[in-house]
């Protein structure tokens, strides 16, 4: 009897797990690479096509915009974003980060990389972020972006405490340039003087071609990735402080490794828009 007990508990508690989250029952059987941390990092523009609404027609029942930022004027709005200017020291990366590699045309954000001497690095990229200008807790945060690609370009969307904590990190979107069809999502945090972190990653569309969006749901239980409006991954790890959003493009580094000949530059991560919702 007690064998029969064990043995329907053993089958419940699996469907449960594969029902709640299958894609990270299978990155972690079938992954052997695993994501860096982001740290304290530290072709041309094209137009974006129409910005087509969310499809949930009871969106605006759950959800109120507290902040966005669509990218529409001549210039980067300095009351929304710091701009940075400095060699990324993290994770062996290869780029200086320069504003002169973030700029605005039709009507999006343009994060431009480039091979180039610049500094004493070899190749220069651009990061933005909203730090003491604009954090919260717990919402909805959406990009919509195309994303460039070749071996060593690393693209994110992430998000930091406002304390000067270097822990929590959120990654929104990750995407290693030589693998431009997977998605990473990943959560990174410390228990206990320990960095631990959850991740999967997963396989779409090359999302260097069009546009697509990005986003997590993150509450006080949980944290919810939403690729093009799916959702995509989740962890019940969730943090409890205001964080503040991160933009960028590294080149090389530890996870990536470092561009090769096949890597074609200049190109741009294009940013049509980021929002950020709170619950009602
Ligand atoms: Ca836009």
């Amino acid at each position: 009897m007690i064998k029969i007990a064990i043995f329907l508990l053993t089958f419940l508690i699996s469907l449960w797990l594969i029902e709640t989250n299958p894609v990270l029952c299978m990155t972690l059987i079938d992954n052997t690479e695993e994501p860096i941390f982001l740290g304290e990092l530290s072709s041309s523009a094209d137009n974006p096509p129409p910005y087509t609404p969310l499809t949930n027609k009871n969106f605006n029942t759950y959800w109120e915009m507290i902040w966005e930022d669509n990218f529409d004027s001549a210039t980067l709005d300095n009351t929304k974003w710091n701009v940075m200017d400095w060699a990324a020291e993290k994770n062996n990366e290869l780029e200086y980060y320069t504003p002169d590699n973030i700029s605005l045309s039709n009507d999006a954000l343009n994060v431009i990389t480039k091979r180039m001497n610049y500094n004493g690095r070899l190749y220069t990229s651009g990061a933005i972020e909203t730090k003491d200008k604009f954090y919260f807790l717990y919402g909805k945060v959406e990009v919509r972006a195309k994303l460039p690609s070749g071996k060593g370009i690393f693209p994110a969307f992430w998000m930091l405490p406002q304390s000067e904590s270097f822990l929590p990190e959120i990654d929104i979107m990750e995407m290693l340039g030589d693998s431009p069809s997977e998605i990473w999502m990943v959560y990174h945090w410390m228990d206990s003087g320990i960095q631990e972190k959850v991740y999967t990653s997963h396989l779409g569309p090359n999302y260097s071609k069009d546009y697509h969006t990005f986003s997590i749901e993150w509450n006080p239980k949980e944290i919810v990735w939403f690729i093009d409006g799916i959702r995509r991954f989740s962890t019940n790890h969730s943090p409890d402080q205001p964080m503040f959003l991160y933009i960028n493009t590294a080149v090389g580094g530890d996870w990536p490794g470092s561009p090769d000949q096949t890597t074609f530059l200049p190109q741009s991560l294009i940013v049509d828009y980021i929002r950020v919702y709170k619950k009602i």
